[in-house]
Order: C-alpha cells, then structure tokens, then sequence
C-alpha cells in the first residue's frame, strides 16, 4: 500500500465515521481522539482490539495505514465515545504522521517489556507526540507482562523514566487482558480531567483569544 491509497483509505474511513454518527444518531455526550503509538510488534494493535471487543490474536498482522476502533465507556454519569487510532510503525506510514496526530485528546505510548529496542524507541515517539499533538496526556505502557521472565527492562527502570518525563506508566498484558480495561479508564480520566482545566482555561480569556484556540477534537453531541 502506499501513501495514496493510505490517504484515500483514510478518506473512506473518516466518511463511513460520520455517516454512523449521522445515521444513528449520536448516543454519546463526549467524543474524543486517542492515539497508540511506539514500535512495532510492541501489541498496539493488541490492546486496541482486546479493550474494543476483548479478544487477543496469536498471529502478527502488521497495521497497514491507519485503524480506528471506537469503543463507548461511561465515567461521572457522562457517555463517552473513545476513538483509538491505531498505526503502523512502518516507515511509509511517516507522511501520514501529521494527519495521524491531528486532534489527538491522549496518548498511549506502548513498549514491549522484553525488548530493549521498543524501549529505546521511547523517546522518538514522545518527541513525536510533543511536536504534533502539543501537551496532551500520554500514558506510557509496559505490555506484554505475561512473558515477564523474559522481561528486558525492569519495573523500576521504567518507572523511573515515566516519572523523569511525567508519564503514567502502567503495564499491561493485551494476551491476558490484565490490566487492559485499567489502563483505558485510566486514559479516558486523565483526558477528562485535561480537557476540564482547558475548558476552564478557555473561559477564563477573551472571546477573540478563545475563538482562536478553539480545536475541533472536542465535540459536544
Ligand atoms: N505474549 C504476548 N504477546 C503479545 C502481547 N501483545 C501482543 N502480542 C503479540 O505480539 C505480536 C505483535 O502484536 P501487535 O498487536 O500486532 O503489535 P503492533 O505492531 O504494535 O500493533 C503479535 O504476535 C501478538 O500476538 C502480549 O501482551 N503478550
Ligand atoms: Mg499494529
């Protein structure tokens, strides 16, 4: 696939998107954007699929282009519509990585606690979030803790880095499904509370100030 028919595919995606939301109706208060991001094989696609519709694959099927899974959680009495994107950490899906982050509400930050590389990787993809979706709540996560003897990197090591960088870190396992749902209530909290302070944030300024930094991503039903 290359990046025309990504971005047309991506196209098709976001038009099927609306049509739900125009066809059934919205049923939610808030909709927002997540994005999953690190290395490859780290199980971004995994988690996603285990916390939308709680299943787990043993074969690896590289993401091509982008994915979107929704998935309706409620948290204070308020329905909210979670939409996680998925990607590819593939080379030929890095013209779309400005699309890809555009609107993002939260990130989750995945490595695999069995390898070294993904961990390494860290920092690229923070950099990547920081420069194209600013400062939005990242979670970093340690997956695939049901093989933990073969663990690369140890509980205190990434701890340590998540507080250097002022991340939550959690660890996960998309195989088991521990910890999953824990960590997407996690996400969508944080996101909440985020965009609570922003709206508040945004009250507080002038109409012209608060027209101009008014985002999209947000979206009332
Ligand atoms: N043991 C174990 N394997 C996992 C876990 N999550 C994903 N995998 C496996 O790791 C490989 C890559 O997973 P995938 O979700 O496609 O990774 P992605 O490239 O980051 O989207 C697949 O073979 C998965 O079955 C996990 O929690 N535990
Ligand atoms: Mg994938």
């Amino acid at each position: 696939m290359n990046a025309k028919n990504v971005d047309s595919y991506q196209y098709c995606c976001l038009e099927e998107l609306k049509k739900i939301s125009r066809t059934r109706g919205p049923k939610y208060q808030h909709l927002f954007k997540v994005i999953v991001v690190g290395a490859g094989k780290v199980g971004k696609t995994s988690l996603t699929i285990r916390f939308a519709e709680d299943r787990f694959r043993e074969s690896y099927l590289p993401t091509l282009g982008v994915d979107f899974l929704t998935k309706t959680v409620t948290l204070d009495g308020k329905i909210i519509k979670a939409q996680l994107w998925d990607t590819g950490g593939q080379e030929f899906v890095m013209s779309l990585l400005p699309f890809y982050f555009s609107g993002a509400a939260g990130a989750i930050l995945v490595y695999d606690i069995t390898n070294r590389n993904s961990f390494n990787s860290l920092e690229y993809w923070l950099k990547q979030i920081r420069n194209n979706a600013g400062d939005i709540p990242v979670t970093l996560v340690g997956n695939k803790i049901d093989i933990g003897d073969q663990r690369k990197i140890s509980l205190e090591e990434a701890q340590t880095y998540a507080k250097n960088k002022k991340l939550i870190y959690i660890e996960t396992s998309a195989k088991t499904g521990i910890s999953v749902p824990d960590l997407f209530a996690n996400v969508i909290e944080v996101i909440m509370e985020n965009e609570k302070k922003r709206a508040a944030k945004a009250k507080a300024k002038p109409k012209k100030a608060k027209d101009e930094e008014e985002f999209s991503f947000w979206q009332k039903a």
